[in-house]
């Protein structure tokens, strides 16, 4: 009997092609809830899951008994039991690199959109409300020359500062993360501490890893102390901010506006203020939205996870310590 897999997020007919040459494949296409009964009945033999945006909890591994490996066509395991599988001895591996680039192009599309009230004012035109040339309280502020403040300097935060200092001339201050001299000297771009960069910065952008230390990590004192002018971007998780801070900061003016592509729930509730707010430019979590990525993120995920079924290094381990002895 071949080993079973079951893939819950969508893949192309030729990366479904690739598994089905060696396994056999339950293919849900894209399935939103773990409750699904035919997906439930599968898990009890699946010996490998592919996709992304179901919570994996400990009850969900309990129906799993012989999964080896979880290989997840996400960046983020914020929704992994991460020690809870290498205790059970279950590889799980992710897809970074592929997105990065792409990620750091909606973060810039955020920063711009928001600084030049991009979306608000194509809404005007739209609504044919454009009779005379626009007045100064329809003026957007410069993103070139200002200080861009990065929460997190990961891959993704990198280029994004890549962005912003070559590109846009920006200074760049990044915290919560170690330092990275080789950047400091390449970007112009200087680490601090969360504070002094919440009080220099025009743009706060955040992307960080979601965890227990980054739950909630900007909340109403962080905003108390950005600027005024500031613009506050999120590309990493909802939770990552204090949501109902981030209401009351926007809607009292303590700081400008926010470009947001993610939220404590997604998709978001239909009572959310957000994206009825003039100075919020909400998207649907697309940071990595693109034909060419999600393609690339798949066939990641699908690469990885025929090496681990093979008991071999995948390309993009997340908990390596889960197979001590293969690849420690
Ligand atoms: C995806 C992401 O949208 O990789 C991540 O962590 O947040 C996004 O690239 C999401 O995981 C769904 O595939």
């Amino acid at each position: 009997m071949p080993k079973r897999i079951l893939a819950y997020r969508r893949l192309d007919e030729q990366q479904l092609d690739q598994l089905r040459e060696r396994y056999q494949v339950d293919y849900f296409g894209k399935l939103s809830s773990a409750d699904d009964p035919a997906f439930r009945e599968a898990l009890g033999e699946a010996h490998g899951l592919i996709g992304a945006g179901l919570k994996i909890t400990p009850e969900l591994l309990d129906a799993a008994p012989q999964l080896e490996t979880i290989s997840s066509i996400s960046v983020g395991v914020d929704s992994y039991p991460v020690a809870e599988l290498s205790r059970r001895g279950i590889l799980l591996s992710h897809t970074p690199d592929v997105l990065t680039e792409t990620t750091a192009d909606t973060g810039f599309a955020l920063i711009m959109a928001s600084a030049r009230r991009v979306v608000e004012l194509a809404e005007y035109v739209k609504r044919g409300e454009w009779q005379e040339s626009i007045g100064a309280e329809q003026f957007g502020t410069d993103v070139h020359g200002k200080t861009l403040g990065m929460i997190g300097f990961g891959r993704i935060g990198q280029a994004i500062a890549r962005r912003g200092a070559l590109g846009f001339g920006m200074r760049v201050l990044y915290a919560k993360a170690s330092p990275k001299p080789e950047l400091e000297q390449a970007l112009g771009a200087r680490h601090c501490e969360l504070d002094e960069l919440l009080r220099e910065s025009d743009f706060v952008c955040a992307i960080v890893p979601l965890n227990a230390e980054t739950r909630h990590l900007i909340g109403a004192p962080e905003f108390a102390r950005m600027k005024s002018s500031a613009i506050f971007i999120n590309l990493a998780r909802g939770e990552v901010v204090d949501e109902t801070a981030m209401i009351d900061a926007l809607e009292c003016g303590e700081i400008r506006g926010a470009g947001l592509d993610v939220f404590a729930q997604e998709p978001l509730p239909a009572d959310s203020p957000l994206p009825r707010m003039a100075n919020v430019v909400a998207l649907p979590h697309i940071g990595s939205a693109t034909h060419e990525t999600r393609t690339a993120m798949a066939q990641r995920a699908v690469d990885n996870l025929l090496l681990a079924l093979d008991g071999e290094r995948p390309l993009s381990p997340f908990n390596p310590e889960a197979w001590p002895e293969r690849l420690g």
